[in-house]
C-alpha cells in the first residue's frame, strides 16, 4: 500500500491575503508530496512491514516500525500526517466560532477563545526553528497548548510528551510563511487565526473524544 498526496478543497489562491498562493503551491505540490513520496520510499524498503492504512495509526505506534526506516518514517509520517490535517484546518475566510463540545471545553480549559488565542499565538512564536504549535486533547478531552519540532506530533508515544491529540495546529517552517512575511513569524501566526476552519475543527474535536468513550 502507498500514502496519497490529499486534494485541497480550495484553489491554491483560496487564503489570499493570509497564505499567497505560491506559498501555498509550493508547500502542498513540492513539500508536502515530497513527505508522501519519501515515507512510501522508506516503506517500499521493508515490504514485510505492513503499515496502517491511516498514517495517523502509522506514527502513532512507531515503535512497530523497523528501526532501519524508523527514523524516516517519524520525519516523513509525521510530515504527511501534519499537513494532511493542516490543509482541513484552514477555510478561505475562516469560521465564525468554536462549536459544540469543543466550545465548551475551551470555556472549561482556557476561560474562553481570547485566552486560548494568546497561548496558542505564544507557543507558536516561541517554538525555536522549524515545527508545530498545537492544540491538544488529552484521553480526557481535556484540552492544552504544546509545540513539536521538525515533524513531530503529539500523537506520537514516547516522542512527544505527554502523548497528545491534535485538534488543531500550525506549521511554523519558514516554507510556511517566508516568501510573505519573512522573519515576521508572529504577523503568520496571528493572520493564519482568521483563516480557521472551526466548523471542522469542532466536529474533528468531536470525533476523537467520542472514539475514547
Ligand atoms: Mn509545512
Amino acid at each position: 500500500m502507498s500514502y496519497t498526496l490529499p486534494q485541497l478543497s480550495y484553489a491554491y489562491d483560496a487564503l489570499e491575503p493570509t497564505m499567497d498562493a505560491l506559498t501555498m503551491e509550493i508547500h502542498h505540490g513540492k513539500h508536502h508530496n515530497a513527505y508522501v513520496n519519501n515515507l512510501n520510499a522508506a516503506l517500499a524498503k521493508e515490504p514485510s512491514f505492513a503499515a496502517p492504512r491511516c498514517v495517523f495509526a502509522l506514527i502513532k505506534d512507531l515503535p512497530a516500525v523497523p528501526e532501519s526506516i524508523r527514523n524516516i518514517v517519524r520525519n516523513n509520517g509525521g510530515g504527511h500526517a501534519n499537513h494532511s490535517l493542516f490543509w482541513r484546518i484552514l477555510e478561505p475566510g475562516g469560521s465564525k466560532t468554536p462549536e459544540n463540545s469543543l466550545a465548551e471545553a475551551i470555556d472549561k480549559d482556557f476561560g474562553g477563545l481570547d485566552a486560548l488565542r494568546e497561548k496558542f499565538i505564544a507557543a507558536a512564536t516561541a517554538r525555536f526553528g522549524s515545527g508545530w504549535a498545537w492544540l491538544v486533547a488529552d484521553e480526557n478531552g481535556s484540552l492544552s497548548i504544546t509545540s513539536t519540532p521538525n515533524q513531530d506530533n503529539p500523537i506520537m508515544q514516547g516522542i512527544a510528551q505527554p502523548t497528545a491529540f491534535p485538534v488543531l495546529g500550525i506549521d511554523v517552517w519558514e516554507h510556511a510563511y517566508y516568501l510573505k512575511y519573512q522573519n515576521r513569524r508572529p504577523d503568520y501566526v496571528a493572520a493564519f487565526w482568521n483563516v480557521i476552519n472551526w466548523s471542522f475543527v469542532s466536529a474533528h474535536y468531536t470525533k476523537l473524544i467520542s472514539a475514547k468513550k
